[in-house]
């Protein structure tokens, strides 16, 4: 990791469940935890800046794909910079179409592959074929392995962003069928919660390891917050009970802290209208917390 640590939002639910999603990021740069910790990361020489917000604009039913792909490519073209500068980067959302811009940009940047690992109680491996509600927030997935709809697989670079072998979920219980089979015909990873719970999640984060490691030139984290409990972290649009635990998946980030093969993380899915006491946003403080405690132990 780098010194330098970028803060954007993507302000946006476009693609998800519910509007108040779009607000996650609004929220956390008016959290008053988040602006102690950033207080305390600068304090230990980290150089934390706010970017702003990705806001959408107006849409209708026709043109909401061709908004999506607006903000992603917005996204794409920051991320790609921060990459090329060798900086870190954290984006919070905002629903989970982000990841195609996020990874996409970092994708272009890099001189070779890109490892991911994604953390999420869903597979978000839908195709518009495959997918019931046609929400885009659950194709991401598929879109930056390169099936979908051509303006998500496409930004910045016609070329699929992540190869199946060097990308990996953990924290799955919920998913279709569709989904679930072009995941098994790629040969993609999955840590189901069950063996998540059986192995134990720092386990799993080794293995992880290895396979966004070997032979990319980078990789990153998908964090999406209905991988935890939603006990711990309520305020999601699509909780799934049985969920990884704070504690844990925090440990799991301070072991990547400061891994200079790290090239940014993703904290999305954040609805503040359903969270309750402020769980969720204290545990994306958290979160922000494990992946800077390199800096200020
Ligand atoms: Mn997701």
């Amino acid at each position: 990791m780098k010194t330098v640590i970028h803060m954007l939002g993507y302000a946006s639910a476009v693609g998800g469940v519910s509007p108040a999603c779009g607000q996650g990021p609004l929220v956390l740069q008016q959290s008053k935890e988040l602006e102690q910790l950033l207080g305390h990361l600068s304090k230990a020489g980290i150089d934390f800046k706010w970017e702003g917000l990705i806001l959408p604009q107006p849409f209708s039913p026709e043109t909401l794909a061709a908004e999506v792909r607006r903000l992603c490519q917005i996204l794409a073209v920051t991320t790609a910079e921060f990459t090329r500068k060798k900086e870190f980067f954290i984006v919070t959302g905002g629903d989970h179409t982000s990841a195609m811009g996020t990874w996409s940009g970092v994708r272009a940047a890099l001189s070779g592959s890109l490892g991911l690992i994604w953390v999420d109680a869903h597979m978000d491996s839908h195709t518009p074929e495959t997918s019931e509600s046609g929400r885009f927030h659950g194709m991401p997935l598929a879109a930056l392995l390169g099936y979908g709809d051509s303006r998500f697989t496409q930004i910045l670079a016609p070329e699929p962003k992540i190869n199946p072998s060097q990308v990996c979920l953990i924290g799955v219980r919920s998913y279709e069928a569709g989904e679930a089979q072009l995941l098994k015909k790629l040969g993609v990873r999955i840590y189901f919660m069950d063996e998540v719970k059986q192995r134990g999640l720092a386990v799993i984060f080794n293995e992880a390891l290895e396979r966004v490691n070997r032979g990319t030139a980078g990789y990153g984290l998908s964090l999406d917050l209905d991988g935890l409990d939603p006990r711990e972290a309520p305020g999601v649009d699509v909780p799934e009970p049985d969920g990884l635990g704070l504690k844990e998946l925090c440990e799991a980030l301070k072991s990547l802290s400061g891994d200079p093969r790290l090239q940014g993380m993703e904290v999305v899915e954040f609805n503040p209208n359903k969270d309750i006491q402020q769980r969720t946003e204290r545990a994306i403080v958290e979160l922000i917390q494990a992946i800077g405690s390199h800096y200020y132990a």
